[in-house]
């Protein structure tokens, strides 16, 4: 197993999914505060507003970040904590956190790779229109302009939004996620424009603020195909499947946030400066309004393509130039998410994104959920994330083997966390959390990371099983 000398060995996490003190120093609420507290959309009315305390033992968790021998460490800011309104008055206690949490890391050698927008919109902007509010791009600017002030000096990989795809997909199309709304296909694809010139105006920022040289991407999710069998055919398949757009159905909520779930759509305007053909044929009855220069500001130049990759579809051509989505075949792996599990995703996910955007990849999220807890001896034997996490980064050395640019890889996540509507009930980290005594396990999956990195993955040619 190869991999790039200075390959980024990471895993990451988000603000509103770990911090908690939601109501603690000077933070602003936000969409997710006040989305936790409706009745009915959180598993077990479950919230943030505790849940790692990392806002108050990031050190601790600085330290298993170091013991687990991480190169990297991916974290998003909260706008609100940083900005309680979204504009205006800016909350020195906030930017302070964030202050001192990158110095931790730097102090350990870890790299900080900060994403500014992991969802939590400060909940005036929602009450203001939110991502349908034409102005917000400038508000995302001007809070860009704010955090890349104060930590710019220090910090030089930049992600500027994480999963555009989610944000309106899913919270403002079928609304299982904040601020819960169900708009039309229009609106969705309005407020997603918006989302897209916040992240070219953040990138202009960013570039005209950085006190030292900076790497930036942008985040999309990677909504990805593999081909059935490696012939020609199941391969252009696979890739034309990868990149198409496909029309809603119907205009039920869940056919419309179904109806954006593609990769072209989001990221074409963002790598190569254009809405994609097929995709403005899928919504032509759709489109959002957009004005003349707005796609010069969405382009702007990249440093890397972060994917955020977990599962895909299988894919054959059908024979008559087109593609067929496969079923996994009776009892193929599934995570507790109910996600397929297809390791050689990466490889072919990582292959045909680079291919179409020409920009070195970093897998900037990848990771299982099991169930996970200790046993008798106070262990996590995570066998199933060790299995996940070793067969997925094959498939990173392979497709670097085949001339791909890879920069990095960040599993997610550093430690279990609250995963959105589906509230704790997930376990998605190499790090064990008991929400009772907020106690952290190392699980075995991060003993076996830990030998991954330090050998720069040559331990992943040793082919054995989980270590019990
Ligand atoms: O936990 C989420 C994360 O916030 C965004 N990407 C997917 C992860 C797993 O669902």
């Amino acid at each position: 197993m190869e991999f790039p000398k200075n390959f980024t060995w990471g895993a990451g996490a988000s603000s509103y999914q770990i911090e908690g003190a939601a109501y603690d120093g000077g933070k602003g609420l936000s969409i997710w505060d006040k989305f936790c507290k409706s009745p009915g959309k959180i598993y077990k009315a479950q919230t943030g507003d505790v849940a790692c305390d990392h806002y108050n033992r990031f050190l601790d968790d600085v330290s298993l970040m170091k013991e687990v021998g991480l190169k990297a460490y991916r974290f998003s800011v909260s706008w609100p904590r940083v900005i309680p309104n979204g504009y205006g008055k800016v909350n020195e206690a906030g930017l302070d956190f964030y202050d001192r949490l990158v110095d931790a890391l730097l102090a350990v050698n870890i790299e900080p790779w900060i994403t500014l927008y992991h969802w939590e919109l400060p909940w005036q902007l929602h009450l203001e229109g939110g991502w349908l509010n034409p102005n917000i791009s400038d508000r995302f600017a001007e809070y860009t302009s704010v955090v890349a002030k104060r930590l710019s000096d220090r910090v030089s990989r930049w992600i500027t939004i994480n999963e555009v795809q989610v944000i309106v997909g899913l919270g403002y199309g079928s609304g299982i996620h904040a601020p819960g709304l169900k708009l039309s296909l229009h609106e969705i694809l309005q407020a997603g424009h918006h989302v897209q010139l916040a992240h070219g105006k953040s990138v202009q920022t960013l570039r005209a603020n950085a006190k030292r040289p900076v790497l930036i991407g942008g985040a999309p999710v990677g909504v990805v195909s593999r081909p059935n069998t490696e012939s020609p055919e199941d391969i252009e398949a696979a890739r034309m499947a990868t990149f198409d757009v496909v029309p809603p159905e119907s205009t039920d909520p869940m056919a419309m946030q179904n109806g954006i779930w593609n990769s072209a759509w989001w990221m074409d305007p963002m790598f190569k400066g254009e809405y994609p053909e097929n995709g403005l044929e899928a919504y032509r009855e759709h489109l959002p309004e957009m004005s003349d220069g707005d796609l010069d500001i969405i382009f702007q130049p990249l440093d890397f393509l972060g994917a955020n990759i977990y599962h895909g579809r299988t894919v054959k051509a059908d024979g008559n130039g087109g593609y067929e989505i496969l079923n996994m075949p009776d009892g193929s792996p599934l995570t507790t998410m109910g996600w397929d599990i297809v390791p050689d995703i990466l490889y072919w996910g990582s292959k045909y994104l680079y291919e179409r955007y020409g920009k070195p990849i970093v897998v900037t999220e990848n990771g299982t959920a099991t169930t996970d807890f200790p046993d008798e001896n106070g262990e996590v034997i995570d066998s199933a994330r060790c299995s996940y996490l070793k067969e997925h980064l094959k498939g990173i050395s392979r497709v670097a083997a085949d001339g791909v640019e890879c920069m990095g890889y960040f599993h997610w996540s550093i430690m279990d966390n609250f995963e959105w509507d589906r509230g704790y009930s997930q376990r998605f980290g190499i790090v064990y959390v008991n929400y009772q005594t907020q106690e952290r396990i190392l699980k075995q999956s991060a003993k076996e990371y830990r030998d991954v990195i330090e050998s720069n993955g040559a331990s992943l040619s040793v082919s054995k099983a989980c270590e019990v």
